[in-house]
């Protein structure tokens, strides 16, 4: 793995930020984005000290197709060569029923992110995989891409799409070395839950509460095994939840 590029997108918080640590372990360069471009630059020496053969970090919002294309095109050559993309940006706004939804704006933002964002950054690393005869997409999908849930319309059918862009993605690839995995966990304490509920902490605390969730590390531990397998191996998808749930509809939790 020392000899690798990883590039990694929303690594400021949560699974991004725990899969560039699990990549510095290895001994990986490691190529981040986010918006909040304050905690990539902190991040940086943490996974400097942690391992990383050396660490750039940029501010990047995904669903912009223009920044996206500038900011992968300034690169210096020998940080264009990425051997491994996860495409982790993504995030969740509200939970309503579409009929009940006052703030469209909420579906553009998860849409634009989840799915477009997915698609540019991806458009602006692949021929350059396909092209060096190495490469390795992993796309952060969900239970929620696998059973839809009660006012999760629109995140739900972000991450269905998700799955659907990584089976086209693998079909598209067919003949090339490039390989492709969608990481799908269930219920993982982040920020993501705060995001949702824009910064309503007691509500989002409430979706980990009496139950074991998954921990970024998990996620990331997940990501860096299915990265990992011999070359001629392509693990497609990693379904996975912590022990308190079943799907996105069925968790145990202790109080109930
Ligand atoms: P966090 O909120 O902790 O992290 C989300 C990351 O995405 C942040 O680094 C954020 O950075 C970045 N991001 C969001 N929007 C953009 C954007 N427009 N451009 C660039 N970066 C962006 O949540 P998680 O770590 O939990 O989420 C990571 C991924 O995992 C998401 O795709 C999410 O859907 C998925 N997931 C999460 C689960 C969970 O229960 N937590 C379960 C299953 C999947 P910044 O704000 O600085 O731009
Ligand atoms: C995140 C998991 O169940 O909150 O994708 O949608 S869930």
């Amino acid at each position: 793995m020392a000899n690798m590029l990883v590039f990694i997108t929303g690594a400021s918080s949560g699974i991004g930020e725990a899969t560039a640590m699990a990549f510095a372990r290895q001994g990986t360069r490691l190529l981040l984005c986010a918006r909040r471009a304050d905690r990539l630059a902190k991040l940086e020496p943490e996974l400097r000290s942690a391992g990383a053969a050396d660490v750039k970090s940029f501010a990047l919002d995904v669903r912009d197709r223009a920044a996206v294309n500038a900011a992968l095109a300034q690169l210096p050559e020998d940080w264009k060569t990425i051997d491994i993309l996860v495409n982790n940006a993504g995030l969740s706004r509200g939970m309503s029923k579409v009929q009940d939804e006052d703030n469209p704006e909420n579906w553009e933002e998860m849409i634009d992110t989840n799915v477009k964002g997915l698609l540019y950054v991806t458009r602006s690393v692949l021929p350059g995989m396909v092209s060096r005869g190495r490469g390795h997409i992993l796309n952060l999908g969900s239970t929620a891409g696998h059973m839809t849930y009660a006012n999760g319309t629109v995140y739900c059918a972000t991450k269905s799409a998700e799955i659907a862009v990584s089976e086209g993605l693998k079909l598209d690839l067919m003949g090339t070395p490039v390989r492709v995995t969608s990481i799908d966990p269930g219920i993982v304490e982040t920020e993501f839950s705060e995001v949702r509920f824009r910064g309503d902490a007691a509500r989002a605390a409430k979706v980990y509460e009496d139950l074991t969730p998954l921990k970024a590390a998990d996620v990331a531990d997940a990501i860096v095994w299915a990265a990992t397998r011999p070359a001629h191996v392509n693990i497609h998808q990693i379904l996975m939840t912590s022990i308190d749930q079943a799907n996105s509809l069925v968790v145990n939790r202790r109080s109930s």
